[in-house]
C-alpha cells in the first residue's frame, strides 16, 4: 500500500502494431518517462486494424486487465490516438485511467509550459482535445484537476460544460493575440537590429537547446528528457560572432504531434518559419534518426517552413563509432550537412564556416517603415540593396522591403541610419 513511487504514476504501457508499422515501444516509454510516470509493464498487440470499440482485441483486453491488477497500475498508455469512444470504453473495462498518445504529449507541454503565453496555448491545446471528448461527461473535467474550474456532477452537466469550454478557448484565444501582438513587437525589436536569424528545429532529444548554448554561451535548460523546450528563446550568436547573427531556439517535434498542438503553437513555430537560416539538428547516434528526419520535414511543411533554406546538423557524433566531424555540399555547392558534437565541441568550427558562407553571399530581406524625414535612409537603402518593394504610406513615409547582405545591415546600423522607428508592424514574409 506504500509502496507506490514517490512523483510517478505505475503504469502499463500498450502498443498496438499495425501491418507496416516499424514503431516499438522505446518512444512511449521515453514519453511516460518524461510525463513523471513510472511504467510497471508493457503490452504489445498486433492485428491488422484497430478495434472500433476497444481498439484492441477483446482478448487482449482481458490481458491488459490481469496486467494492470497484477500491476497495481493507475494508468494505462496507449502508443497512438485513441477515439473518444475506445478512450471511454477502455476506461470501463480496465477501471484504470486511460490516455492516449496525443494526451499524454498534452500533459507533458502542460508540466513543461513556463511562459504566460506557452501556457495559454497549451491549455488552448488541452481545450481542443477535451472538447471532442466531452461525451462523457464529468470523469474527464475532473481529470483537468481545476484546470478549467467547473465542479458538478452527472451528465446533465454536459451542455453547460460545452458552452463553458466553448467561452473559455474564446477567451484564451483573445488573450493569446495580445501576447503575441507583444510577441511581434519583440520579434521586429530583434529585426531592428536587422541581424540575420538562425532557426535550430528538429526532433525533440536531438541536442538543439545544447547546441544553442555553446553557439550564444548560454545555459538554457538542456536535459535528457522530450520537450524540455517550449518556450522560443533568442540570443546573438558569440562564437566567430562577427555576422551579427541571432539564434533561435525553439520547441522539439515529434512523430504525431497532435494537431491541437500545432496549432496553439503556431506563433511559436512562426519562430523558425521566419528563420533566415535553419539548423536542422539530427541526433546521429539514434537508429530511428531516418524517420525522425522525415517527421521533422514534415511538421517545417506544415508551418510553412519548407523554403527557409536548410542546413542539417548530424549531432551527438561522440557517441557515434568512428564518426568525424565533416561536411557534405549540395548540388550548387553550399555546405548542407555538417556532423558535430554540440558536446565535445567537435565539428563547431565547422558549422562557423557554414555560416560565413551561407550569410557571407547571402542577402536577406527585410521590411522596415521610412518616415518622410528619412529620405537619406532611403536613398542609402536603394545604392546598397535590392529594393522589393516601396510604396508611399499616405503620410509622405514608405514602406519598404529590401534586400541586402548580413554586412550591409548591419553597417546601416552601426552607422546610425536605422533604428527603433523603422520597425515595420507588418510582417514580410522571409
Ligand atoms: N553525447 C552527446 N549528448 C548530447 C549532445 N548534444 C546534446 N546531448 C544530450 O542530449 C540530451 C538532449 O539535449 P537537449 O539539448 O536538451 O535537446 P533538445 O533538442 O533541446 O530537446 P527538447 O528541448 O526536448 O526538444 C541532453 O541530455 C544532452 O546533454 C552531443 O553532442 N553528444
Ligand atoms: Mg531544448
Amino acid at each position: 500500500m506504500f509502496d507506490r513511487p514517490t512523483g510517478g504514476e505505475r503504469t502499463v504501457l500498450v502498443h498496438l502494431q499495425t501491418p507496416g508499422d516499424s514503431q516499438d515501444l522505446s518512444e512511449l516509454q521515453e514519453l511516460a518517462i518524461s510525463a513523471g510516470a513510472v511504467p510497471v509493464a508493457t503490452v504489445t498487440a498486433r492485428r491488422a486494424t484497430p478495434d472500433p470499440r476497444y481498439y484492441l482485441g477483446s482478448g487482449k483486453v482481458e490481458e491488459l486487465q490481469d496486467i494492470a491488477r497484477e500491476h497495481r497500475a493507475g494508468l494505462v498508455l496507449f502508443d497512438q490516438a485513441l477515439t473518444p469512444t475506445q478512450e471511454r470504453n477502455l476506461e470501463k473495462a480496465l477501471n484504470t485511467r486511460v490516455v492516449d498518445r496525443t494526451g499524454l504529449i498534452l500533459d507533458i507541454f502542460a508540466q513543461r509550459a513556463q511562459s504566460f503565453e506557452g501556457k495559454l496555448q497549451v491549455e488552448l491545446a488541452q481545450l481542443r482535445h477535451l472538447s471532442t471528448r466531452l461525451v462523457r461527461g464529468w470523469t474527464h473535467l475532473e481529470r483537468q484537476k481545476g484546470g478549467i474550474g467547473l465542479r458538478g456532477p452527472g451528465e446533465t452537466q454536459l451542455e453547460t460544460d460545452k458552452r463553458l469550454i466553448a467561452n473559455r478557448i474564446r477567451q484564451i484565444q483573445k488573450r493569446l493575440e495580445k501576447v503575441e501582438q507583444q510577441r511581434n513587437q519583440g520579434r521586429n525589436a530583434r529585426r531592428k537590429a536587422f541581424a540575420p536569424i538562425v532557426g535550430l528545429v528538429g526532433y525533440t532529444n536531438a541536442g538543439k537547446s545544447t547546441l544553442f548554448n555553446v553557439l550564444t554561451q548560454s545555459s538554457v535548460h538542456a536535459a535528457d528528457q522530450l520537450f524540455a523546450t517550449l518556450d522560443p528563446t533568442l540570443r546573438r550568436h558569440e562564437l566567430q560572432g562577427n555576422l551579427g547573427l541571432v539564434v533561435a531556439d525553439t520547441v522539439g517535434f515529434i512523430r504525431d504531434l497532435p494537431h491541437e498542438l500545432i496549432a496553439a503553437f503556431r506563433s511559436t513555430l512562426r519562430e523558425a518559419s521566419e528563420a533566415d537560416l535553419l539548423l536542422h539538428v539530427i541526433d546521429a547516434s539514434d537508429p530511428r534518426a531516418t524517420e525522425k528526419i522525415l517527421e521533422v520535414n514534415g511538421v517545417l511543411n506544415e508551418i510553412g517552413a519548407e523554403a527557409v533554406p536548410r542546413i542539417e546538423v548530424l549531432n551527438k557524433i561522440d557517441r557515434v563509432e568512428g564518426a568525424e566531424p565533416r561536411f557534405e555540399r549540395d548540388a550548387r555547392g553550399g555546405i548542407h550537412r555538417v556532423w558535430l558534437s554540440a558536446r565535445s565541441g567537435e565539428g563547431l568550427l565547422i558549422l562557423e564556416r557554414a555560416f560565413e558562407e551561407f550569410f557571407g553571399t547571402r542577402r536577406i530581406r527585410r521590411g522596415l517603415h521610412v518616415g518622410c524625414s528619412d529620405a537619406a535612409l532611403r536613398a542609402k537603402l536603394y545604392r546598397s540593396g535590392r529594393v522589393l518593394r516601396d510604396e508611399a504610406d499616405g503620410c509622405g513615409g514608405w514602406n519598404m522591403e529590401v534586400e541586402m547582405e548580413p554586412r550591409a545591415w548591419c553597417l546601416l546600423v552601426r552607422e546610425g541610419y536605422l533604428a527603433d522607428r523603422h520597425e515595420w508592424a507588418e510582417d514580410v514574409a522571409a
